[in-house]
């Protein structure tokens, strides 16, 4: 059969095995590395801005962006009347997307908790949003409004005192309009016409005008990608997010055209994109690929969708649903959709995914749009370990330790015991000293 199915795999989408591992582990570590003189640029962009502070920002976005910010802050007259520029019906969705998004990152929200011995012992853990977050967002044909709310809405509902959006200007100097308005509809008040690593720059390491944030979260090109490694240690950063990616899981319960429509829906974002059916019934790994063959000539992007389905696109045919369910948790998608008799006792065979979408209705850009969850996912493999954005990237949880006299006297010897085996005297005698005061257990007669 390997043979039998090279032979049709040059369609739009290729059909392969799983024994195809060299087209799957392109997939998976496709991710975004950068240029050596991406990485020598940002450098010295970052030590101009930390040097200079704002002179540096205001030259570096004359040089990047043709023009002068005006000024660097938004000012609050220009916000009042932002929101006009969106079109009425598309600012209604917003505001209903907005709501859903706030909703689901309600339910994130940790308590602060003590715990309580009843001899008065107490320990606990205080959770405690941010000062200060910093959020990158894109100009003009970069910029997603969708990305403004998940990036902005979990600091405001963590609770965060200040938000400073950049974002780059435009040819009046001003962010672009859209934005503009869409951060105005969130309410954000602090809003620079800067962008690139300099705006990165200016956020880590504060200048006149913008101050020091304490994370910075937001999608952007190489070099804001690069900006925020750089300067990830000094400020929290969230991942660097990686080209987009879909994966289907499907049996033959699963309907081709939804299935090959949400393949297209991340194809679409760039060529580096990745989109795979994985699915034991190749019946439907056929049909999938003859709707995709049906339906890319008529979208947009047609160009971008037939790129990054070459390189990274597939239609895997395993021999059996376990083998399906396999492979899907190696690749560790960011978008997982479920398109199988029964997806919740599926899911629980799931342990690698950034989001989980089941059934045929739950298609890829309700999640993008407007559920809630969050749809800044960890890719490129990162969903074994890393999680979307959400409420716990804007707050920070702070121990807290009261202890008693009588816990010291009763514990204390035991504390220095653990001190005096590494070593540490001064650690040991912080404990002595307390149970010498009144001849406590652990005084030294
Ligand atoms: N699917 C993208 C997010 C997005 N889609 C924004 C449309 N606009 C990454 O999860
Ligand atoms: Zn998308």
């Amino acid at each position: 059969p390997v043979e039998l199915i090279s032979r049709i795999s040059t369609s739009m989408i290729p059909l392969i095995t799983p024994d195809d591992t060299a087209r799957l582990d392109a997939i998976v570590s496709r991710g975004g590395t950068f240029s050596d003189e991406v990485d020598a640029t940002v450098e010295d962009i970052l030590a101009r801005i930390r040097a200079e502070g704002d002179e540096a920002l205001i030259e570096l976005t004359e040089t990047y962006d043709g023009v002068r910010p005006y000024p660097v802050q938004v000012p609050a007259s220009v916000l009042d009347g932002a929101v006009d520029a969106l079109d009425d019906d598309l600012q209604d969705v917003l505001e209903e997307a907005a709501a859903n998004i706030r909703h689901f990152h309600d339910k994130q929200v940790d308590e602060s908790w003590f715990t309580d011995d009843g001899d008065g012992v107490i320990l606990g853990q205080r959770v405690v949003p941010m000062e200060r977050a910093g959020l990158y967002v894109p100009g003009g044909t970069a910029f997603y409004p969708s990305s403004l709310l998940m990036n902005a809405i979990p600091a405001q509902v963590a609770g965060v005192d200040e938000i400073h959006l950049v974002s780059p200007p435009q040819d009046d100097g001003r962010p672009h309009p859209l934005v503009l308005a869409t951060a105005a509809l969130l309410g954000l008040e602090h809003i620079y016409a800067v962008g690139g690593a300099q705006a990165v720059g200016a956020l880590a390491y504060g200048t006149a005008s913008v101050p020091a944030v304490d994370t910075i979260v937001g999608p952007g090109n190489a070099y804001v990608a690069a900006a925020k490694k750089k300067v990830f240690g000094r400020v929290g950063i969230d991942s660097v997010a990686g080209p987009s990616e879909i994966g289907v899981l499907a049996d033959a319960t699963a309907d081709p055209e939804f299935v090959a429509a949400d393949l297209l829906s991340q194809a679409e974002h760039d060529e580096r994109a990745s989109a795979v059916l994985v699915t034991p019934h190749r019946p439907l790994a056929e049909a999938v690929q003859e709707h995709v063959e049906a339906m890319v000539p008529a979208l947009p992007r047609a160009d971008v969708i037939e790129q990054s389905l070459a390189d990274y696109g597939a239609c895997v045919v395993p021999d059996t649903m376990d083998a399906a369910i396999d492979l899907m948790n190696d690749l560790a998608v960011e978008h997982l959709e479920l398109h199988v008799d029964d997806p919740w006792q599926t899911m629980t065979h799931i342990r690698h995914a950034g989001a989980i979408f089941l059934g045929a209705y739950s298609s890829e850009p309700v999640g993008d749009y407007f559920a809630g969850p969050n749809h800044v996912l960890p890719t490129g493999g990162t969903a074994r370990h890393a999680s979307a954005l959400g409420v716990d990237d804007f707050v920070r949880t702070q121990s807290v330790l009261s202890y008693t006299k009588d816990r010291l006297d009763e514990t204390g010897p035991k504390i220095a015991t653990i001190a005096e085996a590494e070593d540490l005297q001064a650690h040991a005698e912080a404990i002595r000293t307390r149970l010498d005061r009144d001849g406590g257990s652990g005084s030294k007669k």
